[in-house]
């Protein structure tokens, strides 16, 4: 609970690394890559982390500031079509920019699928 972005769900997903792309910004085509991404779920957001959370906290620097992604309006789906990674879900914002998140283990990716879908359909209400 608590940190640079809010509340934070307290449960076994904000523990989470994930492979991390942004392909689409502002409508704009970005070039893709791959980054680990260590992600943190808040009710009507999601924070991506450079270094794992502890680490972040720590150095506090002005610059390592997590990417706060905004949930309210955005669509959550699975792909197959922007990439050739297997499990790959795709999070469209409403200013139009696009995510991919992936990771190897389906479980944990599925769990993830759920939960920011979960987090996007409810985070405009309040
Ligand atoms: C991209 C890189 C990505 C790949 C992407 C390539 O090449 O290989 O891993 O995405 O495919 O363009 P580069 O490093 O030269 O930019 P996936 O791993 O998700 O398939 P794409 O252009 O079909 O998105």
């Amino acid at each position: 609970i608590g940190g640079p972005g809010g509340a934070e769900l307290s449960v076994p997903l904000q523990s989470t690394y994930l492979n991390k792309a942004k392909i689409v910004e502002g409508g704009k085509k970005l070039r893709k890559n791959w980054t680990s991404a260590w992600v943190a779920l808040g009710s009507d957001h999601l924070l991506f982390y450079k270094e794992s959370k502890q680490e972040a906290l720590v150095n506090m620097k002005p610059g390592n500031r997590p990417e706060e992604v905004d949930l309210c309006g955005a669509m959550v789906e699975w792909t197959k079509e922007k990439s050739s990674r297997k499990h790959v879900i795709q999070i469209t914002t409403s200013v139009g920019d696009e995510y991919l998140l992936q990771s190897d283990d389906y479980p944990t990716i599925s769990k993830w699928h759920s939960a920011i879908k979960m987090a996007a359909d409810r985070s405009c209400s309040g």
